[in-house]
């Protein structure tokens, strides 16, 4: 047998650059929620992905931006992390955006966040929204800005270029025993997952700041005789209006959300799913170092 080999792979960029889906698509599973809203990845996310003798552990982050709140701070800083400990690091940018102040940040950022000598690589994503002649002249302005070892240019909703990318990355990982055994695809608790699958289905479903003012916590998980699988959940809520807004008129709202979820939950676990939503006012829940380790972000004290 060839010898294994095996690393972590970190993505990185602004909230929306696409890591979420790139990660899905390398998986080939949804293992990480996507949604057209920014600041949708809120924790890192391992999804497991295996080319030839090589396992690629992808990482998914929250996007970088300038936090402001205590939860923005904890976000960004598992974004950080996961880029510090990975073998290498891909950058994405959307190419019809071009280098924008944001990324900008980050790649002054990167200089004094990644450890020196680490691979980063560069991924222009959304190629399929841009005309071919306009990506040269973005390669070339980010790899003047910084010294990428690679620069890919792929779409990873429509899979170009990601194949060639995913090549690149098996070469790069260490030589090394494979972390996960070869058919799992994701490193996240299964109670979390689904309680993802929900947070993506209402901030898809509600408007403007709601979805970053609620958490969703999977509270009970009973795999039944039957062979279906009862989930309950708790979405907290930091106001009472938030709640109506949430429950919607005559509970309509809610309902719609938890049968978007439990069709979701349905496909990925392929079998029957009952699932339970409640909602609960908890002013504070921003606040709450238990609402953090749920989501598996650091709290940190006097933030
Ligand atoms: N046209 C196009 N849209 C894409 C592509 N990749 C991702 N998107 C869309 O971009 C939006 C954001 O995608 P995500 O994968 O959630 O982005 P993200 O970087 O994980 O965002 P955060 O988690 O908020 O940091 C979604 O609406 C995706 O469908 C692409 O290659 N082409
Ligand atoms: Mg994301």
């Amino acid at each position: 047998m060839a010898e294994q080999r095996a690393g972590f792979v970190a993505l990185i960029g602004e909230p929306n650059a696409g890591k979420s889906t790139l990660l899905n698509r390398m998986v080939g599973a949804k293992v990480s929620i996507v949604t057209h809203k920014v600041q949708t990845t809120r924790a890192r996310i391992r999804g497991v992905c295996m080319e030839g003798d090589a396992q690629i552990v992808f990482v998914d982050t929250p996007g970088l931006f300038r936090p402001r709140r205590r939860l923005d701070r904890a976000m960004v800083a598992a974004a950080w992390g996961g880029a510090a400990d990975a073998d290498i690091i891909v950058l994405l940018v959307e190419a019809h955006r071009g280098l924008t102040e944001g990324t900008a940040a980050i790649i002054d950022a990167m200089k004094d966040r990644i450890p020196q000598g680490q691979q980063v690589a560069l991924a222009i994503n959304k190629i399929d929204r841009v005309k071919a002649e306009n990506l040269l002249a973005l390669a070339q302005k980010m790899n003047d800005a910084f010294p990428f070892v690679e620069t890919f240019m792929i779409s990873a909703e429509k899979g170009y270029g990601v194949d060639k990318l995913r090549e690149w990355l098996a070469s790069q990982v260490p030589k090394g025993a494979w972390f996960y055994p070869e058919d799992q695809i994701a490193d996240l608790p299964m109670r979390m997952i689904a309680a993802e699958v929900t947070r993506e289905k209402l901030t898809l479903r509600l408007h403007e700041e709601l979805p970053y003012q609620l958490t969703v916590e999977t509270e009970k998980w009973e795999d039944r005789p039957d062979g279906s699988t009862r989930i309950d959940q708790v979405v907290y809520v930091a106001r009472d209006g938030h709640k109506g807004i949430l429950l919607g008129h005559k509970g309509e709202t809610i309902k719609a959300i938890g049968q978007a979820a439990r069709a979701d939950l349905m496909e990925f676990l392929d079998r029957p799913v009952h699932l339970f939503l409640q909602v609960k006012v908890r002013p504070n829940w921003l606040d709450e170092p238990d609402r953090y380790s749920e989501m598996g972000l650091d709290f940190k004290d006097g933030d």
